[in-house]
């Protein structure tokens, strides 16, 4: 049988790490023969650390066979300590009356020091993931803040976007939502981000061609991806929880183990493609193999495209000079 690995979470007794635990542990995410420890990351605070012992009490009583072990934390430099995996999922969400600078500062301070904390004792080959919002800027925080680990390790979750457009598109053509190919959000995990379907196939047929309808794409389409997350908290009282678990496991099943050549949607730092300056920390088209994500290249950006794709550029931008101080 296989050795454990460690999988580090934090925000761990939050509503998305009650989605996502039982689903690491169950296999879900890394395979039904690797067996997992979770290292689980909440405020040092009594009520967090108090909830997220109940956290652990349910776990033990899936007695899941593939939860090698379980430890309860209050300092990254400990959770993070050999891990293999991380998903950064604890942040600090907008209050009422918080501007975005004052948003961007708090979440600059837990992401910078989680970053150093990464880069002091995690394995060298760690996969991160961050989740937390703002998510992408979040994730430049860490990168930049962990400078003796690979840029690579570092990535966004653009899966939740991608996954509501697949979602939509199911929708609107009558087909099965397993059956699209080659879709991709270009951008921020925001309002701003570009889901395109110019690509995208079902059964080998254009997506684009049986949509055939660009207002419905610009005035329909768009938006309700982009808005997605607010229509959810009108709806449920609450943000978007559930479905941004699973948007995380199969963000980090398929970087692990493979799409098999199938085009999935990840957060990841530029390398200076499409334009986008190195380092952003932008929603591409990739691949994953043996544990590695690829970029697609080479896609052609029409008109409508690259002005979507420099607003959401543009947005991001914003927010990383915000945040420039910190790292
Ligand atoms: P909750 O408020 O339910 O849980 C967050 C948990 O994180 C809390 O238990 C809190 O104590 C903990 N936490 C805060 N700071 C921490 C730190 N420095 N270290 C460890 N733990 C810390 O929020 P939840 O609904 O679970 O959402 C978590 C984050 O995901 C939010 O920032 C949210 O905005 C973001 N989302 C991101 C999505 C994406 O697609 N990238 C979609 C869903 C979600 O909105």
């Amino acid at each position: 049988s296989k050795k454990p690995v460690r999988v580090a979470v934090t925000g761990a007794a939050g509503q998305i790490g009650y989605a996502l635990l039982f689903r690491i542990a169950s296999g879900e995410m890394l395979g039904k023969d690797q067996p997992v420890i979770l290292q689980l990351l909440e405020i040092p605070d009594e009520k967090a650390q108090k909830a997220l012992k109940g956290v652990m009490m349910e776990l033990d009583d899936c007695a899941f066979p593939l939860l090698a072990g379980m430890e309860a934390h209050g300092d990254p430099m400990t959770a993070f300590k050999d891990a293999d995996y991380a998903l950064l999922v604890g942040s600090r969400p907008r209050g009422p009356g918080m501007e975005r600078a004052e948003l961007l500062a708090v979440n600059g301070a837990i992401f910078t020091a989680q970053g150093k904390a990464l880069n002091a004792v995690a394995s060298r080959n760690v996969k991160v993931l961050v989740v937390g919002n703002p998510a992408n800027t979040n994730a430049y925080i860490a990168m930049k803040s962990a400078p003796d680990l690979p840029r690579k390790n570092f990535t966004a979750m653009l899966r939740l976007d991608h996954n509501r457009a697949a979602s939509q598109i199911a929708a609107k053509t009558g087909k099965a939502v397993a059956d699209i190919e080659k879709l991709v959000v270009w951008g921020n995990h925001s309002p701003t981000m570009y889901a395109d379907y110019r690509f995208a196939t079902i059964k080998g047929e254009s997506v684009a061609k049986m949509i055939n309808d660009q207002e419905w794409n610009a005035n329909t389409f768009l938006p309700t991806v982009g808005k997605r997350g607010a229509a959810i908290i009108e709806a449920r009282g609450l943000s978007s929880a559930a479905s941004a678990a699973n948007a995380a496991i199969d963000h980090m099943r398929d970087w692990a183990l493979g799409t098999n050549g199938k085009w999935v949607t990840m957060g990841i730092p530029s390398d200076g493609q499409y334009g986008i300056p190195k380092d952003t920390m932008f929603g591409f088209p990739v691949t994953c193999e043996n544990g590695e994500y690829k970029l697609v290249e080479g896609l052609e950006i029409d008109a409508f495209s690259q002005e979507r794709i420099n607003k959401t550029l543009e947005e991001l931008q914003g927010e990383q000079a915000g945040v420039a101080h910190l790292i």
